[in-house]
């Protein structure tokens, strides 16, 4: 259970020892960190269902606050540009895109990932879902 303040609960979160960490009434765990696993979309997805969750649904600004590239649970793999998340029933309640994205460049980005360059941090792209990105799982219950 993470009771700190926002900036501390995601300092936790992307602690070295973290795993399952409570936020918002949802559980998190970011994988990527260095040395650790990263994975594109599909894989990143199938790693959090072995985890009892799926990849992430954000829901709000507090919980879009990871600040690396980081893939979360939506794409549009079923019907281009209508966005879902992976779990299949959480509604899209919020979204944070960066300017001119989703843009699906060159026809083919269907994943969706938290951007971070020196411009932007946390503003969300359309990106290929064949790359390796950290990525961040979620679920409702963390035990
Ligand atoms: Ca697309
Ligand atoms: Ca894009």
């Amino acid at each position: 259970m993470c009771t700190n303040t926002r900036a501390t609960c995601f300092k936790l979160l992307l602690s070295p020892h973290s795993g399952w960490i409570r936020f918002n009434n949802k559980c998190f765990m970011f994988k990527g960190k260095k040395g650790e696993i990263k994975a594109n979309w599909s894989y990143a997805r199938s790693w959090c269902k072995d985890q009892g969750g799926d990849l992430a649904v954000i829901d709000n600004q507090y919980e879009n606050d990871l600040e690396l590239p980081t893939w979360i649970g939506m794409s549009d793999l079923l019907v281009e540009n209508q966005y879902a998340w992976s779990d299949g029933v959480s509604p899209v309640l919020y979204t944070n895109w960066n300017d001119k994205e989703p843009n699906n460049a060159g026809g083919a980005e269907h994943c969706v990932a938290l951007a971070h360059n020196h411009l932007v941090s946390g503003k969300w792209n359309d990106d290929a879902c064949h790359k390796d990105h950290s990525f961040v799982c979620s679920r409702k219950k963390c035990q």
